[in-house]
């Protein structure tokens, strides 16, 4: 996601960093670097435009202020301009005042409604709602079929009718959801391949029979200036409440995602970052904007343990720690816990001050977590809770149990033993500090 942008952007703050002063000269040049990485992003030229005037009236307004550090007050003006041209601060999404809220999906075919619409319903489920689907999309053969597969593996019903028309079926799967007690209510409905009136005027025939709380426009991010044109057609035709930008994880250039709010005038509120189920995010700009700029995103990383930290097992770590009984098991539930996450590489990408031109050549093997709790698992559990047992021949004997080499075993050793001490040292200062460390992982 917005590799390039960030790529370009490092350049351009690495450049600032060390200023000791804000001239024209340096104004100018900056400006022209934000111009040229805006539009190979794909950025709408005139936003590129605006946004550059505005950075450079701002730094100007800077240059007769005494400050320690000009180039740093320069990157704030950056990340601010930044962050209001995405839309200045996260839209929540709207929820009818008595339920049912009801949620219509538009879009182009293959934009990502069906699969969206999935996604938000298991994300809502996950805030406590009790959301359900319903299948209006009749053209396409297997739709329905698509729509349902994804209700049954996030537990949500789906309703669909033997109906040629859907706007009956939108207003019976209303009736239906209403009465079975449902709080939302999604509404998947047709795509055609291009902006045309019939599309448009099912759409809005929908709309106008069940009053949406909720009109998302779903686009798919990757087509960039395509994207900002699609939203602008329906909007004249529905009124669009948010934007959906989906396939954000195979876009590196990020222009739908910079500029489509400044020139449609609608909130992004959520991005789909992968095919699967969890690949929806709530869009804050934010957070997205620290991660344009490689400030890392705490946020999101917090977050994500979160979802897959078990808090008992936390506070039993945490104990651990403090008693200076950390050993190779809890290692291992770290690690396990960590692969929940993602990738090595995206929870890397989420660090602040983690380079980007570091992690491109820095190739994080995944497996490297998978052989590592191999060589955990063959060990005795004496050998875990007491490491200082393993001596040669068992190190030899662990190396064969899991196909690692002995070499592996002894470094794995000594970056455990390393750890340990940092916990002991963590245990000391404050048991309530946070454990993730990417040191035991070899990974600094
Ligand atoms: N990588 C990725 N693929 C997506 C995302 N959202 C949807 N897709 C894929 O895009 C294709 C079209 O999606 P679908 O929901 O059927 O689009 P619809 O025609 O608008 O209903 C499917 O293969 C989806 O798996 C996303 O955020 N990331
Ligand atoms: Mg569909």
């Amino acid at each position: 996601m917005f590799d390039q942008l960030t790529d370009r952007f490092d350049t351009v703050l690495r450049n600032l960093r060390g200023l000791g002063k804000i001239t024209d000269a340096n104004i100018q040049q900056t400006a022209r670097e934000i111009r040229r990485a805006l539009l190979e992003a794909d950025v709408n030229f005139k936003v590129a435009r605006g946004f550059v005037e505005r950075v450079e009236e701002k730094a100007q307004g800077t240059k007769v202020i005494k400050s320690i550090k000009p180039g740093e007050q320069f990157i704030q003006i950056i990340r601010e301009e930044l962050i209001q041209l995405m839309g200045a601060a996260a839209a929540p999404m709207n929820f009818a005042g008595t339920a049912p809220t009801i949620v219509l999906l538009a879009g182009l075919q293959g934009s990502g409604k069906t699969t969206t619409a999935a996604k938000l319903a298991r994300y809502l489920k996950k805030q406590g709602k009790k959301p359900c689907l319903v299948a209006a999309d009749i053209y396409r053969p297997a739709a329905v079929q698509q729509l349902q597969v994804l209700g049954r593996q996030i537990d949500v019903p789906v309703f669909s009718a033997d109906n040629p028309n859907p706007v009956q079926i939108c207003i019976a799967g209303l009736e239906q959801g209403r009465k079975d007690g449902y709080d939302i209510l999604i509404l998947d409905t047709a795509g055609r391949l291009h902006v045309d009136s019939a599309m448009m005027n099912e759409i809005t025939a929908i709309a106008q029979a069940v009053h949406p709380h909720e009109t998302f426009f779903v686009v798919d991010g990757m087509t960039g200036q395509d994207a900002v044109n699609s939203t602008l057609s329906f909007a004249q035709a529905l009124d669009l409440t948010g934007i959906i930008l989906t396939k954000l994880d195979g876009d590196a250039r990020g222009g739908a995602a910079v500029s489509i709010t400044e020139v449609t005038g609608k909130p992004v509120k959520f991005i789909g970052n992968s095919e699967k189920m969890d690949g929806l995010e709530v869009f804050d700009p934010n957070r997205i904007v620290d991660r344009i700029l490689g400030f890392g995103d705490v946020i999101s990383l917090v977050e994500k343990a979160q979802q897959v930290i078990d808090e008992k097992q936390a506070e039993q770590l945490q104990k651990k720690i403090f008693e200076n009984k950390f050993d190779l098991d809890d290692f291992r539930n770290q690690l396990l816990q960590l692969r929940k996450m993602g990738s090595m590489k995206q929870i890397l990408g989420m660090m602040p001050g983690v380079n980007r031109k570091m992690m491109k050549n820095f190739q994080v093997d995944d497996r490297q977590l998978i052989w590592t709790e191999a060589i955990i698992n063959s060990m005795t559990p004496g050998e875990r809770s007491n490491p200082h047992l393993i001596n040669g021949s068992r190190r030899k004997r662990i190396a064969r149990g899991s196909g690692r080499t002995v070499q592996e075993i002894n470094q794995l050793l000594k970056q455990f033993t390393q750890m340990q001490k940092m916990m002991k040292r963590i245990g000391k200062s404050n048991p309530q500090n946070q454990l993730m460390s990417g040191n035991y992982l070899g990974i600094n």
